[in-house]
């Protein structure tokens, strides 16, 4: 195990920018640790045979611009991070090249565009399982993975390296506290209201209110990562009580004037 090569990455990481990095063996893809677990041709090993170790890197979506969410500010964000994700893996992936590890960097997303998920909308590999392995993180209600440090509001980047490196532990417990804010929210009633993996997003129909606001050029939906109470990212913006979000909210007029101006620019409006 090379424990020098762990700090030098995340001091690495801290110099790019990145605020989370998480380690995973690539053995544990074989252990699963719920079921149904990810597939074989889906686990690190299958995609790249010399992997030993997985680097889960994740970057923060702003609070107060997620709020604003769908709106051209998020969209413009979310291109933003998922552009600085994937090339802190790919630098990240040829440094670890140039020790001598043989490594690949995975894309954040990995599909050409939202319509081919029609037919496929699984990638060829998940970044959630591998955050989760790398101990970043929990399976919320919302399906996604919840941090401490920024709730769901974080997005992730995985790479596959030769190097054996300690992995992290998997988180104790449950970051979701289940109060059912991210499925009462959901515009597309895309989430079921049971616990990941008993059963999953209805990912057909979140996948129709995406391609909607992608026509009007302000996708990605993002309001189950919005109202998720968990997340230190809270505490800075005083914004603790996830109530504020309820509509018809009197307490906090000021805040929904200012999201309904962001959300009324740069967008072309009903169809
Ligand atoms: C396809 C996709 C979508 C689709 C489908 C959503 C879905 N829930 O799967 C659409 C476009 C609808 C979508 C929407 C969103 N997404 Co999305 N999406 C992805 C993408 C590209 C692949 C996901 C995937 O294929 N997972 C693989 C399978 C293994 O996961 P699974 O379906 O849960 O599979 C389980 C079971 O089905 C079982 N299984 C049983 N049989 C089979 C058979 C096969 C073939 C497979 C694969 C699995 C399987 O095994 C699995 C383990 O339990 C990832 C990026 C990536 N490459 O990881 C981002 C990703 C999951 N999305 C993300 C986000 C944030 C969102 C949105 C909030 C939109 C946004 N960006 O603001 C919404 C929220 C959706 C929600 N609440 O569920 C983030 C999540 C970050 C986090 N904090 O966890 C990711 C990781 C992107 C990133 N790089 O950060 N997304």
């Amino acid at each position: 195990m090379v424990s020098r090569l762990k700090e030098e990455i995340r001091k690495k990481c801290t110099e790019m920018g990145v605020p989370m990095v998480g380690f995973a063996s690539s053995d544990q893809w074989d252990r699963p640790p719920f079921q149904p677990w990810v597939p074989e041709e889906f686990r690190p090993k299958a995609i790249l045979p010399e992997t030993r170790s997985a680097i889960v890197l994740g970057m923060p979506i702003t609070l107060p611009i997620i709020e604003t969410a769908p709106s051209i500010a998020y969209h413009v964000l979310y291109e933003t991070v998922n552009r600085l994700l994937d090339q802190s893996t790919y630098l990240l992936s040829n440094y670890l090249g140039k020790k001598g590890y043989a490594s690949m960097s995975i894309p954040r997303d990995g599909y050409g565009h939202l319509s081919v998920l029609k037919d496929r909308p699984v990638a060829f590999f998940s970044h959630r399982h591998a955050a989760y392995l790398a101990g970043l993180g929990t399976f919320g209600m919302n399906n996604v993975i919840l941090t401490r440090e920024y709730g769901p509001r974080v997005r992730f980047g995985t790479i596959f390296t030769a190097a054996e490196i300690e992995p992290d532990r998997i988180m104790e417990g449950d970051l979701c506290i289940k109060c059912m804010r991210c499925v009462d929210a959901c515009p597309a009633k895309a989430l079921p209201g049971q616990e990941y993996p008993q059963r999953l997003t209805d990912k057909d129909a979140c996948l129709m209110e995406n391609l909607k606001l992608l026509e009007r050029y302000i996708s990605p939906c993002g309001i189950c990562l919005k109202v998720c109470p968990i997340g230190e990212d809270r505490k800075l913006f005083d914004r603790e009580d996830a109530s504020i979000y309820d509509e018809g909210d009197k307490r906090h007029e000021a805040l929904h004037r200012a999201w309904r101006h962001v959300r009324s620019y740069g967008a072309r409006h009903s169809q």
